[in-house]
């Protein structure tokens, strides 16, 4: 079992440098995506780590559960300046941005699912999880990362961690560093552009890593319908376009199951 010693906040605040307003790590916390939509004075640019979080939340009331220091459980808050419409691209940013950062550090195999569940391993399992909330002009995001987590520790059968993956030795301050650091780079780069996920590589970038483009797959949709056919792409804010025998649909939010997979 890799290393389960606390994630070093020092090094996490010195190795990020000024770009981040506010770096915290804790030890337990309830939800950190909930913590910072509480905390209506964070600048932009504000982190929380905890080694375990009590009341970890998934999409639609779901949970997130991990083993302390097992993985990463933090939450960013950002003051997105882009027009609101266009903020369905913050999952999807933070989702490339995570799959940049785990891809460079460990070299295990990984792609993305339609909107931001990172697979990885040779039989692309659930590695983590991404979970975006907004109140008023503040985002958060929130990543759950399994990182040493054992076959046995796992909640869910259809979940894998980066050692299980393949990555026994990942050191968890740098891997926080690397996903912060990509996460601010890609965020400036479409900020820059006001938001316009073409013009600053965004979109190309996603599409690159999304393994769900050109699947036929299975949507469940939040009202409990379901909808199948050919994911053929993603519109100009983040959401899933889907060729059905009815016709193209577009999705905004729902649960991908890949049917049959593109590659
Ligand atoms: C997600 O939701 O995948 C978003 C998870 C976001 C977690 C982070 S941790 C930091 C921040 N603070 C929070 O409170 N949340 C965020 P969803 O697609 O709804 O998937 C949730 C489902 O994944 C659950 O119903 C379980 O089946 C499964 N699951 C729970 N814990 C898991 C884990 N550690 N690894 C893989 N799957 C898990």
């Amino acid at each position: 079992m890799s290393d389960r010693s606390g994630v070093d906040a020092e090094r996490l605040r010195r190795e990020l440098g000024d770009r981040w307003a506010r770096v915290t790590v804790v030890e337990e916390s309830p939800s950190t995506n909930a913590v910072l939509l509480e905390d209506s004075s964070a600048p932009d640019r504000t982190v929380l780590l905890a080694e375990l979080q009590t009341a970890g939340r998934g999409r639609l009331d779901r949970t997130w559960t991990s083993p302390r220091g097992a993985g990463l459980t933090l939450s960013v808050l950002l003051r997105p300046p882009v027009p609101l419409p266009v903020w369905g691209w913050l999952p999807l940013l933070a989702g490339v941005a995570l799959h940049e950062a785990v891809v460079s550090a460990t070299g295990v195999p990984a792609g993305l699912k339609w909107p931001n569940d990172l697979l990885a391993g040779p039989e692309l399992r659930k590695a983590a999880g991404i979970l975006a909330q907004s109140s008023g002009d503040v985002a958060v995001i929130g990543i759950g990362l399994n990182v040493s987590t054992t076959a046995d520790e796992l909640p869910v059968p259809t979940a894998t961690s980066l050692a299980l993956a393949g990555a026994d030795e990942v050191d968890r301050t740098e891997l926080a560093v690397a996903i912060l650091r990509r996460l601010d780079a890609r965020a400036a780069q479409w900020a820059d552009v006001g938001g316009d996920a073409e013009a600053c590589g965004l979109a190309a970038a996603y599409r690159d890593a999304c393994r769900t483009l050109g699947s036929d797959v299975r949507v469940t949709l939040g009202d409990g319908d379901a909808l199948e056919g050919r994911a053929v792409g993603i519109d100009g804010t983040g959401r899933l376009l889907v060729r059905t025998a009815a016709g193209e649909r577009t999705v905004g939010a729902g649960d991908v199951e890949h049917v049959r997979a593109s590659r």
